[in-house]
């Protein structure tokens, strides 16, 4: 089974010959900003603030703790931590030793993990007490047994210093070390894909292709050191990670303010104090932002730029933006399996409110096709195909996956109905794929579903989309059961079984039949006007 399934040749000339590639380690950005000004303000974390030196020397010092203890490059760690400055001090060590992590969300629970875990054999594990599964040992000894590889646990905040991830990223020596040699084609990471399948998926992402999408982005957005980018969603997303995101604005130089969650009230106040330039929201966090300026809290002065993406934008909250928050808006449309399309700083209003965007690079090779796989003219719905110098070309060990999920000449199905206008740019307009976008949060609805159908009174299960005012869409779980059984026992039995809450059907109806299609499979289309009809 392959781990990584690398550019042929040909691509892999073409995107260096064009400067795509430049053949530098994902950690050069953050190199070049520590040498020129080291005591600016990398990460702004409640009243710490950490500068590019500490960024610099923090990470060091764990990346030499850590090849000291006996880890090896090219060994994996699964790492799950909020949103704080050691989230991306322990992204850099991890670059720096050549230690590929995953950065699971910090909802995730133990089916997540298991998986992760499971899929990566990681020798390292980075957690935090704060998260349930991590208050004891219990989980942990568990993972051990998942991977016999799992030779070293910290924790943020462990009371005992042999294992407290601050203690590892005490400097000392750090600066003497030279750091193993990273191929840049090789893999830096594993990002986490939104899936459509049973189990969670990872896609590898190398240096070569991260470093430039992150370098494009930055360029793009016109980040600057004087950059103060607020990080409200999850760290590890790919959207606040690198469209431009965290990275970018670490390779111009600005500055990384963390907030929990992106609560209207709490943001605000953070912005105010630190002087917040941008923010990266998705469309259900605009929403709460909206409602608490109509309802009298005043927005940050200091926004310049609001960046919306990760679900669909509704063009009429589109169109409150720049006046209700005093900032201009971008629309990003982008995956963490590649393409990312920005509508640009200069596009014309009618563009940005209504489009999202166009992609990063012109060897973004974007193809719209019909259900039978002909090429869709300008205007015309179609399925999006993808493949480009950032766009991956196979998923971690999942042969039968990648079989339908990339064409013969390795274009990638993202599953999103989109169209495109003669100049290329991008509206999404709905999706083929089977799964819930909750707000920005991805849900396979195969897993979900099977999940449901362990439970022994359950004999058909179907996750469907239903609109919500508020998210955008909410998942609804239609059953068939042997006998009646109540959703709270439902929602139960899926708690137990470890899944992350934001998974947890919103809604279950219970039917006595699925309506079928023509082959005889559960009919989704039919389902979801089911539900709207027993409201
Ligand atoms: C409609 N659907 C969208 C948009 C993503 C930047 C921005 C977002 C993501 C992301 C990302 C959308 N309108 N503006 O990785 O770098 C849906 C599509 C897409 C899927 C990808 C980035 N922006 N989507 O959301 O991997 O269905 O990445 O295929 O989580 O989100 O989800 P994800």
């Amino acid at each position: 089974m392959t781990d990584f399934t690398p550019w042929p040749e040909k691509f892999t000339q073409l995107y260096r010959k064009k400067g795509y590639w430049i053949d530098e380690p994902l950690t050069h950005g953050l190199r070049a900003q520590v040498s020129l000004h080291p005591d600016a303000c990398a990460i702004q974390c409640g009243a710490r603030t950490i500068s590019y030196a500490d960024l610099d020397q923090m990470s060091s010092g764990l990346a030499v703790r850590l090849l000291a203890h006996g880890l090896v490059p090219g060994e994996r760690a699964v790492v799950q931590l909020p949103n704080c400055a050691e989230f991306y001090i322990t992204f850099f060590a991890l670059l720096k030793a050549g230690i590929m992590p995953v950065n699971a969300l910090f909802n995730h629970r133990a089916l997540e993990l298991r998986a992760y875990v499971e899929q990566l054999q990681p020798t390292l594990l980075i957690g935090s007490h704060a998260h349930p599964l991590f208050k004891d040992d219990v989980f942990a000894t568990e993972l051990r047994e998942i991977s016999k590889a799992l030779k070293l646990c910290l924790y943020l905040d462990d009371p005992n210093p042999q294992t407290d991830l601050h203690q590892w990223m005490q400097a000392d020596g750090a600066s003497t070390i030279t750091f193993p040699d990273v191929k840049p084609n090789d893999v830096a990471f594993y990002q986490l894909s939104g899936g459509s399948t049973g189990t969670p998926k990872l896609i590898p992402r190398t240096h070569n292709d991260y470093d430039y999408s992150v370098r494009a982005s930055a360029e793009i957005c016109a980040l600057t050191p004087q950059t103060r980018f607020l990080c409200a969603l999850p760290a590890p997303h790919n959207y606040v990670l690198s469209s431009p995101g965290a990275l970018g604005v670490f390779f111009a130089g600005g500055t990384v303010v963390m907030a929990d969650n992106p609560e209207p009230n709490l943001c605000f106040n953070i912005m105010k104090q630190h002087h917040v330039t941008m923010a990266a929201l998705v469309p259900s966090a605009v929403g709460l932002w909206l409602e608490a300026v109509r309802d009298g809290l005043h927005p940050p002065e200091s926004l310049e730029l609001l960046q919306v993406g990760g679900a669909s934008f509704a063009e009429a909250l589109a169109r409150q933006v720049p006046e209700a928050l005093g900032c201009q808006l971008q629309q990003v449309f982008g995956m963490a399996e590649g393409l990312v399309n920005y509508t640009r700083l200069d596009d014309s209003d009618g563009r940005i409110f209504t489009t999202q965007g166009r992609p990063i690079c012109d060897d973004d090779e974007i193809r719209v096709r019909d259900a039978d796989g002909h090429d869709c003219a300008d205007g015309e719905t179609g399925q999006l195909w993808v493949r480009g110098p950032y766009t991956f070309r196979g998923y971690f060990r999942s042969p039968l996956h990648n079989e339908t999920a990339f064409d013969s000449e390795g274009f990638y199905h993202s599953g999103d109905l989109v169209l495109r206008d003669a100049d290329g740019y991008i509206r999404v307009v709905g999706r083929v794929k089977d799964q819930i976008n909750r707000g920005g949060e991805k849900i396979a609805a195969e897993e979900v579903e099977g999940l449901l159908l362990r439970h022994p009174e359950v004999l058909e299960a179907a996750l469907v989309a239903q609109p919500d005012a508020r998210l955008g869409e909410r998942g609804c779980a239609v059953l068939v059961t042997r006998n009646p059984v109540r959703a709270v026992a439902l929602r139960r039995h899926l708690i137990d079984q470890g899944v992350a809450e934001y998974k947890l059907p919103d809604r279950i109806v219970f039917v006595d039949n699925m309506p079928l299609t023509a082959v005889g499979k559960i009919n989704k289309r039919a389902l979801r006007d089911t539900i709207l009809a027993i409201q």
